[in-house]
């Protein structure tokens, strides 16, 4: 009787050995603020691999920039202190200058994964980051300028900018003196006076308080912003199939989900003039130059920064005009 009750509580603690023994905990890192826009995507992945990866694959979530400075991000991932990262390519333009160019793409992420242009990066993410870029969880989400001094046209100068290396090359092309900054440093760069306005999406101006301290946004907007999960190399080689298949069904849904932006987009643009944010609009031609010298200038950066991989990226990525 005994005898019989011991080999089945042994027979279960085996079992469980073996359960956890398969189970891999990966941690992952957002270069954006916690449950904020910017970090849904990876919040939703996570959420969606600790459900059907019971067992299987498990997500540790560690956190924001309060866990890792957002600049530090990419170079985390790629020698794999961390094993997932959410992060834009302008915040790691020190390992991959051709990670920023995603902000210049105008043909979807499904296109690009057909049209090779997906493939050229991939091989670029290898290459150059140790990493697999698993979705693109941000698209379609125009960049604009916010301003707290009134312009009356594209003529930037005598302002400073808060920037990323996103804008650089647009705003000093019309004239502005620009300084580099995360986005945790806007609220108090704003508030101070250090800056007379930033670079942002069209979406997640409230989540940390800026609308408090911005009066004016500049349409039109340009670009499409970028925001991705990547995996280390060496992590995802560890993985068996099944982990595998839980993780890419994961990231097949989420940049699925791009397609909510356009309704995000608009919500935002009414809660913005609903705050007292007040629009700057061109006139339509002129409106048309500035968009057009958006992506001159943006392209003519990619390509001076990296003369091989520039010119392929732009044959997949832009949308003839
Ligand atoms: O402005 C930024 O910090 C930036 O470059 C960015 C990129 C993608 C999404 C949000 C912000």
């Amino acid at each position: 009787m005994f005898g019989k009750a011991l080999i089945f509580v042994i027979a279960i603690v085996t079992c469980a050995k073996t359960a956890t023994a398969e189970e891999v905990t990966l941690r992952a890192i957002s270069a954006f603020a916690e449950q904020t826009t910017y970090s849904r995507g990876l919040e939703r992945f996570v959420e969606r691999v600790n459900e059907a990866g019971k067992g299987i694959v498990q997500i540790n979530y560690i956190g924001g920039p309060k866990a890792m400075p957002p600049f530090e991000v990419g170079n985390a991932l790629k020698n794999g202190v961390v094993d997932i990262a959410n992060t834009t390519g302008a915040f790691y333009t020190n390992l991959m200058p051709e990670a920023d160019a995603w902000k210049l793409t105008q043909r979807p992420m499904a296109e690009l994964r057909k049209n090779g242009g997906y493939d050229y990066m991939a091989r670029l993410y290898l290459e150059k980051m140790n990493a697999i870029l698993l979705a693109r969880v941000v698209d379609d989400n125009p960049f604009h300028l916010y301003l707290n001094k009134r312009i009356s046209g594209p003529d930037l100068t005598g302002l400073k900018l808060r920037i990323t290396p996103v804008y650089r090359d647009f705003f000093q092309a019309l004239g502005a003196t620009v300084v580099q900054t995360a986005p945790g440093e806007v609220y108090t760069a704003l508030d101070r006076g250090v800056v007379d306005g930033y670079g942002w999406p069209i979406t997640g101006v409230f989540d940390l308080g800026w609308n408090e301290k911005t009066k004016y946004r500049v349409d039109p907007g340009f670009y499409s912003a970028e925001v991705s999960i990547l995996i280390n190399k060496a992590a995802w080689d560890k993985l068996n199939d099944q982990q595998k298949a839980v993780l890419n069904k994961a990231a097949e849904q989420g940049e699925a989900e791009v397609s909510e932006f356009a309704t995000e987009n608009a919500k935002e643009t009414e809660r913005q003039a609903a705050a007292g944010i007040a629009t700057i609009k061109f006139d339509p031609a002129v409106a048309k130059q500035y968009y057009a010298k958006a992506y001159e200038s943006g392209w003519a950066g990619e390509i001076r920064q990296s003369p091989e991989h520039g010119p392929p990226l732009r044959e997949f990525f832009a949308k003839p005009n």
